[in-house]
């Protein structure tokens, strides 16, 4: 792949045009959507390194490719065949070159595009065994060796919440969005619409197989800076994982319509330090989920 990527085209866009910038600036506070954003939001996984640099280098260059050229036809059809400029018009209904030109490649690049982007997409359903080097990351970046799993946890999703289960450890809770008074009172830094009673919380550059079903209707487990979205099937387990190279806190959403209230069973995924997710494991699997909970925050503020 090229190394000039999209994303240097766009920095130089900046650069001219200072007022473009503000969204852009605000983008890198990590794991939720911001005004104004058109961008992904920063990736903090292998996969989402993989989906940034299928889109950086090569969809948008396709799209750029492809706008220009339907342009250029339009203003070539405008300007020459007006009809001051072609008052009796061809009487032609068929060409089977043109119409060869336009099947064929279109298919082109659609393969093209189809490929690499099959590499991503298996890269996020096959869990790391710490040997295997991704297909997207080979295209994309280099060598990328991912460990393997040292934590299960599975995704249930609910009319209108979250189910999680450590498997490991033998406990789960329930994680429901706050509304705005709950909000207020106990999580004011955190975004309308994606705080959550309950985070799911994970170490810090550990691999997480997650586990992800449904107990009632379809739902879907999605983190856009983990890049993964992952159906929530009743009867079937769907399996995906990610490795968070980051602290903070990621928010996702589900992402299958699943009844009235679906815009607001957000995901909010608290990835902390290694030693935070021990005291806090050893007191949220005793059953004192809420003072494990209340204990991490303090220690991150
Ligand atoms: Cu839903």
């Amino acid at each position: 792949m090229t190394g000039f990527s999209f994303r240097l085209v766009t920095a130089s866009l900046f650069a001219a045009f200072p007022a473009l910038m503000p969204a852009a600036a605000s983008a890198q506070q990590a794991g939720q959507p911001v005004p104004g954003q058109i961008g992904f939001q920063p990736s903090v996984t292998p996969i989402m390194d993989s989906v940034i640099a299928f889109h950086d280098n090569l969809l948008m260059w396709v799209i750029t490719a492809i706008v220009l050229v339907v342009l250029v036809l339009l203003i070539v059809v405008i300007v020459r065949f007006n009809q001051n400029a072609n008052p009796t018009p061809s009487k032609v209904t068929h060409n089977t070159l043109v119409e060869v030109v336009w099947t064929v490649f279109p298919v082109l690049v659609l393969f093209v595009i189809a490929i690499p982007s099959f590499g991503v997409l298996a890269d996020q359903e096959t869990v790391p065994d710490g040997e295997r080097t991704y297909l997207g990351a080979q295209i994309f970046g280099g060598e990328v060796v991912v460990p393997e799993p040292t934590l299960t946890i599975k995704a249930t999703g609910y009319q209108w919440y979250w189910g999680y289960e450590y498997m490991d450890d033998e406990f789960d809770y329930v994680s429901i969005m706050l509304n705005e008074e709950q909000r207020a009172a106990n999580k004011p830094d955190q975004p309308r619409l994606l705080a959550v009673d309950n985070e799911l919380v994970v170490p810090v550059n550990t691999t997480v197989r997650v586990l992800v079903t449904a107990a009632d209707v379809l739902h879907a487990f999605a983190v856009p800076s983990f890049g993964i979205k992952v159906d929530a099937v009743t009867s079937r387990n769907n399996e995906t994982w990610f490795n968070a190279r980051e602290t903070g806190i990621y928010y996702g959403q589900c992402s299958e319509l699943c009844g009235k209230d679906h815009a607001f069973m957000p995901i909010a995924v608290r990835v902390v330090e290694q030693d935070q997710y021990d005291a806090w494991l050893a007191a949220a699997s005793e059953g004192d989920l809420a003072g494990a909970n209340a204990t991490l925050l303090a220690s991150i503020e």
